[in-house]
């Protein structure tokens, strides 16, 4: 089964779906190692990676590119964090088909206006765009997929520009009806209230993500009590690798040796293991033995 249909599946088995974040194959392969449902390919995360801001800087193929090296590296479902969906309809009609070729999973597209800055920055400028604007978006999306299961998650920033309940319900409800096939419901506040208020009062029939990063002490259970279909726990190991290489380097720069370090840190089997170094040593040896076979080499 391909990896959008196990997605497609996993979403409506009334089992809550547990994403990690990712930005790279490396972190995306660790995701997959710790037995994570599937992969966040996520905008704050890979900016990062390129020491740039998380506001539609990068271009779209950079993005694809990664997801693409997560697809390749992995095989749980990718899930890619498309922001505005770069543009207007025909962009993310362009979009679709591009992440749908390339074997992500699942896309997810914000209703705020291209540039988007990160929802949770301090002071950040947060502009919705038109609900009728976003709704074209999400018909160009459902026109453009080529797999039914292929998920694209409509994604309202209603509640992080303070615009209230009333019309994070209206517009997920629209977007629902514009042929979403979720909807994620972000928020800032530091408790899950909002986001639990969202969800027994909207009344919709497609699945609700959540992204838990401001509110962390909210429970499993209680997201599974108010329906909640998917988390997303989204930059948790950019910050991890953020804090390790810290700690490190620290240490290392006022350190005589490697020693004490060295204890510290995976080892270069570890990595070997990761990137398939003694799959190479078999390839090799099946090559030979198939040179042998046709008498190239005794
Ligand atoms: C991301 O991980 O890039 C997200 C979630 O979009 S947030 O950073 O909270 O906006
Ligand atoms: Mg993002």
């Amino acid at each position: 089964m391909s990896q959008t249909n196990i997605l497609r599946k996993k979403l409506n088995s009334g089992n809550l779906v547990k994403v990690g974040g990712a930005f790279d194959a490396m972190s995306a392969k660790i995701v997959e190692t710790h037995g994570f449902d599937a992969i966040w390919a996520g905008s704050f995360a890979i900016s990062a990676t390129r020491a740039l801001p998380d506001a539609s800087i990068m271009t779209m193929t950079e993005f694809l590119n990664v997801a693409t090296s997560m697809v390749d590296a992995c095989s749980i479902p990718v899930i890619a964090d498309c922001d505005t969906g770069f543009g207007g309809p025909s962009n993310v009609s362009y979009t679709v088909k591009k992440y749908e070729n390339a074997g992500v999973a699942a896309i997810s597209i914000e209703d705020k206006v291209f540039p988007k800055q990160n929802s949770l920055l301090e002071g950040g400028t947060q502009v919705l765009l038109s609900e009728k604007e976003f709704v074209a978006k999400i018909i160009a999306a459902k026109e453009a997929k080529k797999n039914p299961n292929f998920t694209i998650i409509a994604r309202t920033e209603a509640l992080i520009a303070n615009l209230g309940m009333n019309e994070a319900i209206k517009r997920a409800k629209a977007y629902e009806k514009a042929g979403a096939d979720a909807i994620l419901i972000h928020s800032k506040q530091n408790t899950p209230n909002e986001i639990f208020e969202f969800v027994d009062t909207w009344n919709g029939n497609i699945p609700i993500v959540i992204v838990p990063t401001s509110y962390p002490n909210v429970k499993l259970n209680d997201l599974k009590k108010h329906d909640i279909s998917m988390v997303i726990y989204a930059n948790q190991t950019l910050r991890a690798s953020y804090t390790a290489m810290n700690q490190i380097l620290e240490q290392i720069k006022n350190s005589e040796s490697l020693e004490k370090i060295n204890g510290q840190i995976s080892s270069m089997e570890d990595i070997f293991k990761l990137q398939k170094m003694y799959d190479l040593k078999n390839e090799e040896e099946m090559i030979k033995t198939n040179l042998k076979k046709m008498g190239y080499v005794n």
